[in-house]
Order: C-alpha cells, then sequence, then structure tokens
C-alpha cells in the first residue's frame, strides 16, 4: 500500500480545505456565541458502554471501537451528546443551570455494510440543560436560524420540520406501547422512508404492533398542519400544546418561515422524549442538514437523577454541499497582509528586521526566503490575495526607506522603515 493512503473514510484537510472548514466553524462559533452559549470539549475516546444503549439505533450499531492494551473496551464518539451527559452528571448539582453549551467535535462510525462512506465528521452541537420549557427548544431553532442567514442561506433554500415524540407516545400509548418499547418504535419509525415497508412492518411486529396498529401510526406521520394534528390527538394532547407554544415563540423570534409542522419527523435516537427536528433543503435532494430534540431522561438511562435537557446536531458535509449547489461558497484568501522581499542575499537581515516591524504593528507577514526574480515576487503576492508588497532594495535601504506597492491599485511609494 502506498504510504500516501490515509485510514478509509477519513479525510485530509488540505490548507484550502482548511480555509473553508475554519470559515464554517467560525458561523458556527458565531451562531452560538449570539445566543450566550459556552464552548466546552470532552475527549474524542469514551468507554464503550457510555453508547450500549441497545434500541437498534444505527448509531451505537456502527461503532468505531476497540480493545485498548489494558483490554478496556473503548470508542471514538459516534456523538457528543453521552460525553455531555457524563460531564454534566460528574458536576451535578455544582453547574449553575440552566447550562447552554456548544461543541465542534470529530465524530466516528465504522459501518460494515458500505465501503467508500465517510467515517469520521465535525458535528456542531448545541444543548441546554435544565430547561424544560419549549423556550429551549425555541432558542436552538433561532441559533439555527441565525447560523442559515449568517451563510447566506435564505427560509427558500430549506426548512426545519419540527415535531414532538409526544405525538407518537400518545397514539403509541393508546395501543399499550410505553417505555424502551415505545423508544424503539421511535427508531423503527424513523426508517420507514429508508426500508422496504416489509421489513419495517416485520420489525414493528416485533415489537407488539398489529397491521392495524401500523397504519394508525402511518396516518398520523402523514400530518402537516396544527389543525389536523389536534383533530387527530384531540384539544387537550400535550403533544398539541407543547408544539403550538413552540411555533408561537418562533413566531415572536421572526423565523416562522423556516419552520413547519411534519409528524413524520422522529429522528433515530433512542433517547428524544419531546420537540424534535430537523433541516433539509427544499428541493429535497440532500440528506437531513441537522437534527436534534429533547431528551429530558437521557440521564436517568445513565444511571443518573435526570435533568431536562434538548439539542441538536449539525455536521460539517452536507451543509456545505447545499452551500456549494447555491453558489454561496466564498472565495477564502489566505489571510497575508504583506509580502516582505529583501533584494538579494546581502538584504537578508534588512527584509527581516523589516518583516518582524510590520509584524509587530499586528500584520501578517509573508517574508520571501529565497532569492527569487522579482517577477515570481509579483506573482506570489497576488496570488496569495496580499495587499502590500513592501520591497527592501539597496539604495532605498540605505536611506532608511522600503519600496511600497499597494497591489490593489498598483501604485508605488517610498516609506521611511521607522514609518511602515
Ligand atoms: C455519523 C456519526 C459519526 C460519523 C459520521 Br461520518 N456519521 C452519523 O451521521
Amino acid at each position: 500500500m502506498a504510504m500516501t493512503q490515509g485510514v478509509r473514510g477519513t479525510r485530509d484537510f488540505y490548507p484550502e480545505d482548511m480555509r473553508l472548514r475554519n470559515w464554517l466553524f467560525q458561523k458556527f462559533h458565531h451562531s452560538a456565541l449570539s445566543h450566550g452559549f459556552e464552548e466546552y470539549d470532552a475527549p474524542m475516546l469514551e468507554m464503550e458502554e457510555l453508547y450500549t444503549r441497545k434500541s437498534g439505533e444505527e448509531i451505537t450499531q456502527q461503532l468505531y471501537n476497540f480493545e485498548d492494551k489494558g483490554g478496556r473496551r473503548i470508542s471514538l464518539r459516534p456523538e457528543m451528546t453521552p460525553s455531555l451527559a457524563r460531564m454534566v452528571m460528574a458536576r451535578s448539582g455544582a453547574l449553575p443551570l440552566p447550562l447552554k453549551w456548544y461543541s465542534i467535535p470529530q465524530c466516528w462510525r465504522y459501518e460494515r455494510t458500505q465501503r467508500g462512506r465517510g467515517r469520521e465528521h465535525y458535528q456542531w452541537n448545541v444543548d441546554i440543560w435544565g430547561a424544560a420549557g419549549v423556550e429551549a427548544d425555541a432558542e436552538l431553532i433561532s441559533v439555527l436560524v441565525h447560523f442559515f442567514r449568517s451563510v447566506g442561506l435564505t427560509s427558500e433554500d430549506l426548512v426545519i420540520r419540527v415535531s414532538s415524540r409526544k405525538v407518537l407516545e400518545e397514539v403509541l400509548g393508546s395501543l399499550g406501547i410505553t417505555g424502551e418499547d415505545f423508544s424503539k418504535t421511535c427508531v423503527v419509525v424513523d426508517k420507514m422512508d429508508k426500508l422496504p415497508a416489509e421489513a419495517i412492518e416485520g420489525q414493528l411486529s416485533e415489537l407488539g404492533l398489529d397491521n392495524e396498529a401500523v397504519s394508525t401510526i402511518q396516518s398520523v406521520l402523514g400530518i402537516r398542519d396544527m389543525g389536523s394534528l389536534q383533530d387527530s390527538l384531540g384539544g387537550d394532547s400535550e403533544a398539541v400544546l407543547e408544539l403550538d407554544s413552540l411555533f408561537g415563540l418562533i413566531e415572536a423570534y421572526g423565523a416562522s418561515d423556516w419552520v413547519a409542522l411534519d409528524a413524520s419527523v422522529v429522528r433515530g435516537l433512542a433517547y428524544y422524549t419531546g420537540p424534535v427536528f430537523e433541516a433539509s433543503d427544499r428541493s429535497g435532494e440532500l440528506r437531513a442538514i441537522c437534527g436534534g430534540g429533547r431528551y429530558d431522561r437521557l440521564i436517568g438511562t445513565l444511571g443518573g437523577k435526570d435533568l431536562p435537557a434538548t439539542g441538536f446536531g449539525f455536521g460539517d458535509m452536507v451543509v456545505i454541499e447545499l452551500l456549494q449547489t447555491k453558489g454561496l461558497i466564498p472565495e477564502l484568501s489566505h489571510g497575508v497582509s504583506d509580502v516582505v522581499f529583501g533584494m538579494g542575499p546581502g538584504l537578508r537581515e534588512a527584509a527581516m528586521r523589516v518583516a518582524a516591524s510590520i509584524r509587530s504593528r499586528g500584520r501578517d507577514v509573508d517574508l520571501v526566503l529565497e532569492d527569487k526574480r522579482m517577477k515570481w515576487v509579483f506573482k506570489h503576492a497576488e496570488r496569495i490575495g496580499a495587499e502590500r508588497l513592501v520591497m527592501v532594495m539597496p539604495d532605498e535601504w540605505a536611506d532608511g526607506k522600503v519600496k511600497v506597492k499597494v497591489l490593489e491599485s498598483g501604485e508605488e511609494s517610498e516609506v521611511e522603515f521607522d514609518s511602515l
């Protein structure tokens, strides 16, 4: 195998890729910071048992796991939420609530079925712990909308489809399906548009759902407006009241155009309990851009005392595809403001003095390290998008001056070294 081969399913980030990634991450940072969130981080490695939930979720069936040299079962994290739950549990009682935290972790998966698919991505995670009301869920939607606007996307490009796990909980509760069976049913229902009908019916019948129950579920999942939801679940349905309040708050935030009720949204993670949402492009060509929801009982399943929580995960890949199709990827420059060039080996030290002086004033300077022709230096300065070319030349330097060329205008001048 050639040594240029990386680990299957991983990506290299060349400087041009890194510029785009950093641009995207800055948008993630600013959108979270603009809403008062604080950044946190956790190790990429966790004890495997943090993810052994046994609800049939794809994410826990595709663990990138192994045994370490001490015989411990370890996994690369497939998602951030369990690490966050662990951190919150470890400081239970000591953290000021509600807490609003975000992170941009690299997450890993290892699927046996298909090759050639990515095994890592970066996933922006934004979470609120200790706030039980839909105000917190509305805040997450606002962070998302802030992000979409900041990258130039509009509500015509994409939609955040919203529902609540309580919709299915009420329907399934009346059929006697509760607790763990309810979570497992949600995981199967999430796959309804991805697997053949027979496979879904088989999995649902294992969970105690007959054909009539399946068609009841299907008709409820088809609901796209609050009127029909109320007709189906009744006026005092908790799901209806919850979603009604949530849409009211989203309206107050001026974000109504970005959201739509869609009862088919359940999400594939077992731990969701309340409002759930996902964003996708309006044309429906791409996979979901992000997804999230309320998970008030996750800590309980990890052996701690429950704490209300809600959050979303937002991968770095699908949104880039969407921005590409919409022509919204910006031209990102190298970021250097000045190129400094000493003409000839005799002026190498002078050029370093000049570069150091400009850098001490807070500018980003690329010093030409070797003897190059003037033509090469001009091309180089243009290619990296520098504003100025500072040339240290024998006669000028003898007078304590350098030659400065402003690249956009082409204007040239002689400047005292001290006043650069
Ligand atoms: C997932 C988890 C980890 C890594 C990748 Br790529 N994808 C689930 O979407």
